[in-house]
């Protein structure tokens, strides 16, 4: 580490720096950053992009007290490093460590936790709002990136803004990227702002103003910007129309011209937009070569960028793949996403249907409403959204999908514990609001090939349905060459067995095996159950168990609450009398947030384990009478 960087513990020891240090300090952050994260993993590209933008931030404004606000907060590491967590960067994503993700539990400096895109500009009117109210002084900065812009609540916020405050700073961070390549007429436009030869000739400008005669022109410049960019008329048009007022493009990797410019926006007495061009990746060329990649990965080789080869396919190729076989057979076929093709394996889909796939930026609402919308002109909409992005949309499910009886399948990658992401993205929710609703039917495969089987199943269906698969690679099972319709509703029973009822959902079917190998050598005959289906839940199985066993548990990568193992309770609570209920134990989730970490420990820490379950289930059935349930 250099002995600048050591020297940093709070934001106070970097005002007391030079600008030639700060910009040696710069790149100490960069070979920091990089060396450290090839170890850990993590938001590299982003956070190489905005070193320059987090040390002006943090120069001229004063957090805790001035409120700084990151979207999504990817790309917050460095606003973490000089806020007193430089010596805990190494343990980021790390179970125990630094969360890799703004967190206000974390950090006084943290004023908002985000992990989910398009909230920095309404969380920051809040803010403002909120100090407006009490007559206080702090600034508040949101800083969101081009891809946030392609998001409807970042909208909504701008058409309040300047209704409801006089003083408020956003910064638009724009690298062109999202995860993937930015998309849609907000992305061409900026495009179109950032190729302008008016930009050019600032940038140059500035650069050549700044190197001989220092900061204080550099408001001057801002001016001017100002000026070109009104000659370009987006902005006028846009921001202004919106009532902020707007300053850009700036070279967002110009330091001194970024603290000045901070510098002059802060005695701004109207909302103000600065527009920054940033590289995402900068000062790493393997970074700067595969921008995708380098938005997030794990471990690296910090000379080439070189990564491990994953081996087996993950769920996400399968789908892909899959979805792309399919959707040769039938034309109706189509794939949405909202701004993760490569994340949900679209981008493999796309491949062979390029017409076919849709990208329609960080919008899962609209994502969900576009495809009812086609689904009405008779296509079959297939809707890849990470489970816990989905939540977002969840009226549009009930009310522009579910309502209107439409056949849209919506795919949940990442369902069940997300990791070291944390819980932003645990997807743990998705059977809980997507149960209740009516006409939905909701599966989750115990491996590749049954996922497969409830694709093609769910593109028969007459309305909507939803498939929740894990991340990371599959199971590894043979696969058919052709996938299966599986009855709706029906389970799959695996091993049968009188004395306890073991149902595994999704890839827990591994646990419910494990638990009835273990149950024998304690005596008892389990019967090991694959539900496949969530909703409709297979009652008669259910029933003809019920008649049978002592005892069910239920295994689930899901909240308890409202999940797999209370849908099985309240099927048992309709089949049953009143008072002869008969016991499930229920593995799941527990009734608060879990922190990131690795999946196993979690789960060991957290109960979701055969043993845990056998310590529930032995007294059960010790102590139980055989019920005599019958189904009513
Ligand atoms: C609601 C939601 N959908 C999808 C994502 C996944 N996601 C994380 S970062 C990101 C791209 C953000 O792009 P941008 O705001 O331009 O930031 P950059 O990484 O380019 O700095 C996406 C799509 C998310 N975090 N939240």
């Amino acid at each position: 580490m250099g002995t600048l960087l050591e020297s940093i513990h709070s934001p106070a020891d970097l005002k007391r720096l030079s600008l030639a240090q700060m910009t040696g300090l710069a790149e100490e952050i960069r070979e920091f950053l990089i060396q450290t994260l090839s170890k850990t993993g993590g938001h590299l590209g982003p956070n190489l992009g905005v070193v320059e933008l987090t040390l002006a931030l943090h120069t001229v404004f004063n957090t805790p007290d001035d409120k700084l606000l990151f979207d999504v907060s990817h790309q917050a590491y460095i606003h973490k490093m000089l806020t007193g967590r430089l010596d805990r960067l190494d343990t980021i994503r790390q179970p125990g460590g630094l969360n890799g993700f703004m967190l206000r539990t974390e950090s006084e400096h943290d004023c908002y936790g985000a992990g989910h895109a398009g909230t920095a500009l309404s969380a920051a009117l809040g803010m403002a709002v909120a100090r407006d109210l009490v007559g206080g002084s702090e600034h508040v900065i949101a800083v969101a990136g081009d891809g946030a812009f392609t998001n409807g609540i970042t909208f909504e916020a701008l058409n309040n803004i300047a209704v409801q405050t006089k003083r408020l700073i956003v910064v638009l961070n724009d690298n062109e990227w999202s995860i993937d390549r930015n998309v849609g007429a907000i992305a061409r436009i900026f495009h179109r702002i950032v190729t302008n030869e008016h930009y050019k000739t600032l940038h140059d400008q500035a650069h050549r103003i700044i190197e001989k005669i220092g900061g204080k022109t550099a408001a001057e410049v801002a001016r001017r910007a100002e000026e070109a960019a009104k000659s370009m008329l987006w902005p006028s048009i846009l921001f202004e129309e919106f009532g902020l007022q707007y300053y850009g493009p700036v070279d967002g990797h110009n330091l001194p011209l970024l603290i000045e410019t901070f510098k002059f926006l802060k005695a701004e007495k109207r909302p103000v937009l600065l527009h920054v061009i940033t590289e995402k990746g900068h000062g790493f060329q393997p970074a700067l070569d595969h921008q995708k990649k380098f938005h997030g990965l794990g471990p690296f080789d910090p000379e080439t960028g070189e990564t491990k080869p994953v081996g087996e396919p993950t769920y996400a190729e399968v789908f892909a793949n899959t979805l792309a076989h399919l959707a040769d057979q039938d034309e109706h076929i189509v794939a949405i996403t909202a701004a993760m093709p490569s994340g949900t394996g679209l981008d493999l889909f796309r491949v062979h249907h390029p017409k076919r796939t849709f990208d329609v930026g960080i919008a899962e609402e609209h994502a969900v409403v576009f495809a009812a919308g086609m689904a009405t002109r008779g296509y079959r909409p297939v809707c890849a959204i990470y489970s816990t992005f989905l939540q977002r949309a969840f009226d549009c499910i009930v009310h522009d999908v579910a309502l209107q009886k439409l056949p849209v399948v919506f795919c949940m990658d990442r369902a069940g514990l997300s990791g070291d992401d944390g819980p932003t993205h645990h997807g743990l929710f998705d059977i809980m609001y997507l149960r209740g609703i009516p006409e939905m039917v909701l599966m989750a495969p115990t491996n590749e090939d049954e996922l497969a089987d409830m694709l093609k199943t769910a593109l028969q269906l007459p309305g909507p349905s939803a498939i929740r698969y894990p991340r990371g690679v599959v199971a590894g099972v043979p696969r058919k060459s052709e996938p299966l319709e599986i009855p709706v509703g029906t389970a799959e029973i695996l091993q049968d067995g009188s004395d306890v009822a073991i149902l595994g959902l999704g890839p827990m079917i591994a646990l419910a095996t494990e638990l009835a190998d273990r149950l024998k050598l304690d005596g008892y005959s389990a019967a090991v159950i694959n539900p496949r289906f969530i909703k409709p839940l297979d009652r008669e199985m259910i029933a003809a168990y019920a008649s049978r066993v002592a005892a069910f548990v239920t295994f689930e990568d899901h909240v308890k609450m409202g999940g797999f193992g209370s849908a099985v309770l309240e099927a048992l609570d309709e089949l049953g009398e009143p008072g002869r209920r008969i016991p499930v134990v229920r593995i799941g989730w527990p009734d608060h947030f879990i922190e990131h970490g690795k999946v196993d420990a979690l789960r060991a820490k957290y109960g979701l384990t055969v043993e845990a379950a056998r310590e529930q289930l032995l007294p059960l059935l010790a102590s139980c009478q055989r019920p005599t349930l019958v189904a009513s």
